[in-house]
């Protein structure tokens, strides 16, 4: 059942819009984090269409419901949903949160656990107003991974996990450049049907939902690389992508080639820019910590009139 009336905060980290629910969201009853993702899934997909689909929201709409937090020490729960879903993770999201819980007077500047779906996350607010956040323990589960992709040929991929699974594509496709987004996002969005034409998963089975193509930096002095990622409901991500920048950091740890608390500057396919660097783990996997910044841009009270036919969204 919907409610009648949402509060929402906007923002944007390095141009990907988050939209932080601050009041009015469905109580998801107790239990983790996870469970209570899959309980606005299955009972309350009303406030994702609602929040994220049009005429209120857009393809690159992530939206991000408060709720209490399961594991201990933690500032807030989080659950991240975009344009067809919700996310496991969203570290563009955490930044856009934690600048949002700023603004609100909730958080200072300091360390906050926030708990989500797959784990326990650090925000780090600093005295300038940008975030680093320690993410979830990220690794590379295959590389080199074949897949035919219909009028490309065979394109080959690491599958990492940054918090979401990714494909991560280097010097194969369309060039990443901006003058390329329609290309990109139709060469991507093919290799991502294929993956799941083809049975290619992430652990236990899980669906390969991001893909992620690489290539040089537009300046070096800027960044290290430039990406294109394409997330689950076919948009491309205006920022760098924190999850799919942890998932290339834990990639290229396993290729030797980057030291625990080396930097690495990854460019968005719009030149903004995150940091990150890894933390080696005892069980092989790193930490990765990606620091970025954000902005509140707005805030909206929704009102949901039952003649409106569109209330809860147009489906995406
Ligand atoms: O920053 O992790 C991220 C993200 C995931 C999807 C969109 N942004």
């Amino acid at each position: 059942m919907s409610s009648s009336r949402l509060r929402v905060i906007d923002s944007h980290t390095e141009g990907e819009p988050t939209r932080v629910v601050i009041e009015g969201g469905p109580s998801l009853g107790t239990g983790t984090v996870a469970e209570m993702a899959r309980r606005l899934r299955e009972e309350h997909d009303w406030l994702r269409s609602a929040v994220c689909n049009e005429p209120r929201g857009h393809e690159a709409m992530v939206g991000a419901l408060l709720v209490e937090p399961h594991e201990p020490g933690c500032c807030c729960g989080v659950i991240f949903f975009n344009n067809v879903s919700t996310l496991n993770m969203c570290i563009h999201g955490t930044i856009g949160l934690a600048v949002t819980l700023a603004h609100l007077g909730r958080i200072g500047p300091g360390e906050h656990r926030i708990d989500t779906p797959v784990g326990v996350v650090v925000a780090h607010l600093h005295t300038d107003g940008s975030v680093t956040v320690a993410n979830v323990p990220s690794y590379r589960l295959a590389t080199e991974v074949p897949v035919e992709v219909p009028g490309w040929g065979t394109v080959r991929g690491d599958i990492s996990w940054g918090g979401n699974w990714f494909f991560l594509i280097e010097g194969q496709g369309p060039a990443v450049e901006f003058a390329n987004l329609e290309a990109l996002t139709a060469f991507t969005w093919s290799v991502r049907q294929s993956l799941e034409a083809q049975g290619i998963t992430g652990a236990n089975g899980m669906e390969i939902d991001h893909i992620e193509s690489f290539g040089p930096p537009s300046d070096p002095k800027l960044a290290d690389s430039r990406n294109f990622v394409l997330c689950p409901g076919k948009a491309y991500d205006r920022s760098p992508c924190g999850t799919g920048t942890s998932a290339k950091l834990a990639s290229l740890h396993a290729a030797g080639k980057l030291k625990p608390g080396e930097i690495w500057r990854q460019a968005s396919i719009l030149d903004t820019v995150f940091e990150g660097s890894v933390e080696e783990l005892p069980d092989g996997k790193v930490l990765p910590r990606v620091k970025g910044c954000a902005w509140v841009n707005g805030e909206s009270v929704y009102f949901f009139d039952p003649s409106d036919p569109f209330r809860h969204g147009i489906p995406a």
